[in-house]
């Protein structure tokens, strides 16, 4: 076999590499809340020889040979996470937060029967019950809503969705909820039906490990993330449990929703929790919530309205029902000046999901980049500048420039001084 350089090998594929990388670096302000930039350290365990090897089974008892080193990363991914999350055992296999989602829902579940979600327009995913997904094809799903008022998941609504549902499980956990996901609450609500209690953390993972949050242990039985988002990892899910589900836990996975495991992505898995287990990582994920209380603050500055007032984790959800574009609309002004970021729907939204009157916001990637709160003021200001004044050209080259500005302030790869 002849190794080549990549540039040699395949020149059309490296250009779009190299493409890439000057797109995250140098063109667009990522401002998408489930986004992230992992350091290098797990970039090289990603692109590692971890990936030609098959390790069905888990540690110590594998279907194939030849699989000391795969035992030995995997156990580290495995014990690394349960300390981050004060969990009893983690499964680190899944390959999404979906797929976690699947093996969970199918074995603790079980095809047709009931289980109880947040409606997707108000925060929840997919995955926890939308008839376009598996979930909602597969299980029998009642849904409980946001708070009109508050605009909050608040404990009568919740128990009155589950009491008319008696599902088997609750999901808790969301995709587009600037609040704090209060676990305890859901608790109380899963003990007076008597289900399991299942929590999606995708969105908050790194908040929980740095001690952020409010943690979901002991309060849920099962929960299920994605290791890419706030926790700034390598790309995947993972299913972490108490004791008593741990068997049930690793059958829902292999041999039930998957095959081989992606032995290269959970080799870079334990070397982002080792990250995340660095004094370093609960700087880093305090940072990300004081940046997105002065994105709301620069927000609210310019007159634009946030869904329930303002932000307690990593995101906000800008609410454009008063104004006269869409989410849609939105989301194509901002990139106009180099700002990504996701239209998104509203509780309550009366636009279609493709459509939407809401624009979700995240810091965790800007907070990678080294930016802090006098940063996300202004960039929330500019935010809010452009969507109040669509048309107003003197403005958005204004603001086109000041994004290169701090593009150039805050390198990524690059040249880049931070230590992240
Ligand atoms: N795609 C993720 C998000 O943006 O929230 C959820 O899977």
């Amino acid at each position: 076999m002849k190794h080549r350089d990549l540039s040699e090998a395949d020149p059309e594929v490296y250009e779009a590499l190299n493409n890439e990388i000057e797109r995250q670096e140098s063109d667009s302000l990522e401002m998408i809340a489930s986004e992230n930039f992992v350091p290098r350290q797990v970039l090289q365990a990603q692109g590692s020889v971890m990936t030609n090897k098959y390790a069905e089974g888990y540690p110590g008892n594998r279907y194939y040979a030849g699989c000391e080193y795969h035992d030995r990363v995997e156990n580290l991914a495995r014990e690394r996470a349960c300390e981050l999350f004060g969990a009893d055992h983690a499964n680190v296999q899944p390959h999404s937060g979906s797929t976690a989602n699947f093996g969970i829902l199918s074995k603790f579940v079980g095809k047709g029967n009931k289980v109880l979600g947040p409606v997707l327009s108000h925060g929840g995913h997919l995955s926890h019950g939308h008839d376009v997904n598996f979930s909602g094809d597969l299980f029998d799903f009642g849904t409980y809503c946001i708070n009109r008022d508050t605009e909050r998941f608040e404990k009568a609504d919740v128990m009155e969705a589950a009491r008319e549902a008696d599902p088997e499980m609750i999901i808790t956990g969301f995709s587009a909820y600037p609040r704090e996901f209060d676990f305890e609450m859901f608790r109380e609500v899963a003990d007076e039906v008597d289900a399991t209690l299942m929590a999606d953390i995708a969105h908050i993972s790194g908040l929980v490990a740095a001690g952020e949050h409010q943690q979901p242990f002991p309060h849920c039985d099962i929960v299920t993330t994605t290791t890419h988002k706030s926790i700034r990892g390598a790309r995947g899910g993972m299913i972490l449990s108490k004791e008593e589900h741990a068997e049930k836990v690793d059958k829902s996975v292999f041999p039930y929703s998957q095959g081989g495991p992606l032995m290269h992505q959970i080799a870079a898995k334990a070397v982002s929790f080792r990250e995340a287990q660095r004094p370093e990582f609960d700087d880093y994920a305090a940072q990300i919530k004081r940046n997105a209380k002065a994105l709301a603050e620069g927000l609210q500055e310019k007159g634009l309205r946030l869904v329930s007032g303002g932000t307690d984790n990593h995101m906000v959800l800008i609410d454009l029902r008063d104004e006269e574009i869409t989410g849609k609309k939105g989301e194509a002004l901002l990139e106009e000046i180099g700002i990504v970021s996701n239209k998104n729907s509203v509780p309550y939204d009366p636009e279609s999901p493709m459509v939407t009157s809401g624009v979700r916001l995240g810091t965790p990637a800007l907070t990678t980049r080294g930016m802090k709160e006098t940063h996300l003021r202004e960039i929330g200001e500019m935010i809010g500048e452009r969507l109040k004044n669509p048309e107003d050209t003197g403005i958005k080259n204004r603001h086109d420039e000041r994004v290169s500005e701090l593009l150039e302030s805050f390198p990524l790869y690059r040249n880049s001084e931070v230590e992240y």
